[in-house]
C-alpha cells in the first residue's frame, strides 16, 4: 500500500470501461460547471470513492482488522489554487453540483489553522473542513509553522448517496484533505499518511469513528477487496476473490432509512464505541492483575488513531500478523469469547454504579474517561453482547479470509462450497448485528430476508447499520431473481424518488480507491 496516491490522465484510469458510458457526460458536466462558476477552469480533479463493508462490521475502532472495497460512486472535488493575499488568512470557496441542496459557501480562514467546526449541527461544508483542517496540520508538521496557504475554489459531484452506509462522509473528507494538500504545493500525497490523517479528521464532525472507511477510500485497487488491519499500525493488502462461474456478485442495496450519526451518535454508534472501550476495561480489571498498564497506540501524526487506550481487546489479542505466537488468532478470539461468556455474565447489561466498582473509581470518573469526549445517553451498558459481537467477528473476518485462501488451492474445481461457506459467515455476522450489537433494524433485517429468499448465498447490512445499505453474495445468474424479489416486496411499498429508484440496487465490482487527475 505504500506510495503516491495515482495521478490520472484519462478516465480509462481511473473506472471500469463499463462506467465510461455514464463518466464521461458526468465529468465534462462538472468541468464545465466549475468554468461557468469561477469563470476560469479547474487545474485538478480530486476523487475519492464510497465503499462497502463485505465483513467485518463495527470492529475497526477496536482495532481488529476488516474487509471492504471501494464502489464506483465517489466525490469528485474540481478545484483549482492560487497563493493566499494575506499572508494570516486564505480563501475558500466550495459549490456542489447540486446546489439546492448543497448551497455554495465562502469562508475566509485564519492561515494558523484555528478554526472551529461546529458538530452539533449538519452543514455538508464540515467535511470539507474537517479535511482541510487535518491537512493544513499535516502540512505544518511537514514544513513548519510558516507555510504560505492558497486560496481554493471547488466544485463538488458526490454520487454516493448520503447517510446510505457506503461512507460519503470518508468519500468527501479524504478527496477534501487531497484537495487541499496539493492546492497547497504537495507534488505527490502519500496514500497513509492521507488515510491517517483523514481518520483522525473525521473526528472533528462528531463521530467517534474507526479507520475502515478512509483506508477503503484512499487504498483500494481495482480488483480487489482491501484487507485493512490497524495493529501494529495501519496496513492494507488487496485481496482478490477467485474467479467463479457463474461470477460472484456484490449486489448493494439501499434501505432508505436515514441514520445520521450526528443526531443518533449518543445512542447507537458512539454509545457502542463507549461500550467496548468500558467493556474492555472491565475485563483488564477482572482479568490482569491491578494496575496492568495498557500501550498507549499513538499513530504516526502523534494522535492516537483510535481515540480510546483502554482497549484490552486489542492489547490481548494484538494482531501482529507476522508476529510468531504460541497460539494462533483464532484460537486466541474462541478463548477470549469464552472468558466474556464466564466474565460478563448480566444479560441486562451493567449500570454505570457496577461499572465503577469493578474498575475501583467513581461514577464520575466512568463518566470522564469514558463519556466525555462525545456524550452518550444509556441506562445500562450492555457490555456481554457488545463484546461477544466485536470477538466473533473478528473470528469471522479471519475465517472468511482462509476459505479464500483454500478456494484457490491447486486442484479446486467445485467453487459452490466455498461461496456457500463465505455467505454463511457473513448471514452470521448480521446475525450478530442484529442480537448482540443491535445495529441492525426491521428494514434492514426484511431486505436480507428477501435477499436470502431469492437465492443470495448472504445478505447483511454494510457500514454502520441502524438504516443505510445492504450487501449481498450472490451468483451473477441470481442477481435479476434478487433484485426483482426486492423491488417486489420492499422498494415498491415505499415512496421513493425518482433518484432514489435508481440508486436503490446497484451491483458493485471493487474499484480504485483516491486518484489525483490532472485537467488537460
Ligand atoms: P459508516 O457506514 O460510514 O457510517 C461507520 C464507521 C466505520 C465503521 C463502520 C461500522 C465512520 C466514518 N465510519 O461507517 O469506521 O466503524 O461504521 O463497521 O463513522
Ligand atoms: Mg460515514
Amino acid at each position: 500500500m505504500a506510495g503516491s496516491v495515482p495521478v490520472a490522465k484519462a478516465l480509462a484510469d481511473i473506472y471500469p470501461p463499463t462506467a465510461l458510458p455514464t463518466q464521461l457526460p458526468r465529468w465534462n458536466d462538472l468541468l464545465q460547471g466549475f468554468e461557468k462558476k469561477y469563470g476560469y477552469r479547474a487545474s485538478n480533479v480530486a476523487r475519492s470513492p464510497g465503499r462497502v463493508n463485505i465483513i467485518g462490521e463495527h470492529i475497526d475502532y477496536s482495532l481488529y482488522a476488516v474487509l471492504p472495497m471501494a464502489i464506483t460512486a465517489d466525490c469528485l472535488l474540481a478545484f483549482s489554487a492560487k497563493p493566499a493575499s494575506s499572508p494570516s488568512s486564505f480563501r475558500i470557496r466550495i459549490a456542489n453540483v447540486d446546489d439546492a441542496k448543497f448551497p455554495a459557501r465562502e469562508f475566509t480562514l485564519p492561515a494558523d489553522g484555528g478554526f472551529e467546526i461546529d458538530a452539533t449541527v449538519f452543514e455538508w461544508s464540515n467535511y470539507f473542513k474537517s479535511g482541510l483542517r487535518g491537512a493544513l496540520e499535516l502540512l505544518r508538521k511537514k514544513r513548519g509553522t510558516d507555510v504560505k496557504l492558497h486560496d481554493i475554489d471547488l466544485l463538488m459531484d458526490g454520487t454516493v448517496p448520503i447517510g446510505g452506509g457506503l461512507s460519503s462522509s470518508a468519500a468527501f473528507v479524504t478527496s477534501s484533505a487531497l484537495t487541499v494538500l496539493l492546492a497547497n504545493g504537495e507534488e505527490s500525497v502519500d496514500k497513509k499518511e492521507l488515510t491517517e490523517l483523514a481518520i483522525v479528521s473525521e473526528r472533528a464532525v462528531g463521530v467517534n469513528s474507526g479507520g475502515m472507511d478512509q483506508s477503503a477510500s484512499v487504498l483500494s485497487e481495482q480488483g480487489a477487496a482491501l484487507l485493512v488491519s490497524f495493529s501494529p499500525s495501519l496496513e492494507a493488502k488487496p485481496i482478490k476473490f477467485p474467479p467463479t462461474h457463474p461470477e460472484l456478485c456484490f449486489l448493494v442495496a439501499q434501505s432508505f432509512v436515514t441514520s445520521n450519526k450526528q443526531v443518533t451518535g449518543p445512542v447507537n454508534y458512539n454509545l457502542r464505541v463507549v461500550e467496548v472501550s468500558i467493556a474492555a476495561a472491565y475485563l483488564n480489571a477482572v482479568l490482569n492483575p491491578p494496575g496492568t498498564p495498557l500501550p498507549e497506540d499513538a499513530g504516526p501524526l502523534g494522535i492516537s488513531l483510535h481515540g480510546f487506550h483502554d482497549n484490552y481487546f486489542y492489547h490481548q489479542t494484538a494482531s501482529d500478523l507476522s508476529a510468531p505466537k504460541s497460539i494462533s488468532k483464532e484460537e486466541e478470539l474462541n478463548r477470549l469469547i469464552a472468558v466474556v461468556k464466564e466474565t460478563l455474565t448480566q444479560e441486562e447489561g451493567y449500570t454505570r454504579e457496577e461499572v465503577a466498582k469493578v474498575l475501583g473509581i467513581s461514577v464520575a470518573d466512568l463518566e470522564k474517561r469514558f463519556m466525555s469526549k462525545l456524550p452518550v445517553r444509556a441506562e445500562r451498558f450492555k457490555l456481554r453482547q457488545r463484546a461477544l459481537h466485536v470477538f466473533s467477528e473478528a473470528l469471522r473476518v479471519l475465517q472468511f479470509l482462509a476459505v479464500l485462501d483454500r478456494s484457490v488451492e491447486p486442484g479446486t474445481t467445485d467453487t459452490t462450497a466455498f461461496n456457500q461457506e463465505l455467505g454463511r459467515l457473513m448471514n452470521e455476522s448480521q446475525d450478530s448485528s442484529r442480537v448482540l450489537y443491535e445495529n441492525s433494524c426491521a428494514e434492514l433485517d426484511q431486505i436480507c430476508e428477501i435477499g436470502r429468499g431469492a437465492g443470495a448465498y448472504a445478505s447483511r447490512l454494510t457500514g454502520a447499520g441502524w438504516g443505510g445499505c445492504t450487501v449481498h453474495l450472490v451468483p451473477a445468474d441470481r442477481v435479476a431473481s434478487v433484485e426483482e424479489a426486492l423491488q417486489r416486496e420492499y422498494y415498491s411499498k415505499r415512496e421513493l424518488s425518482g433518484e432514489q429508484k435508481e440508486q436503490a440496487v446497484v451491483v458493485s465490482r471493487p474499484g480504485h480507491g483516491s486518484t489525483v487527475y490532472v485537467v488537460q
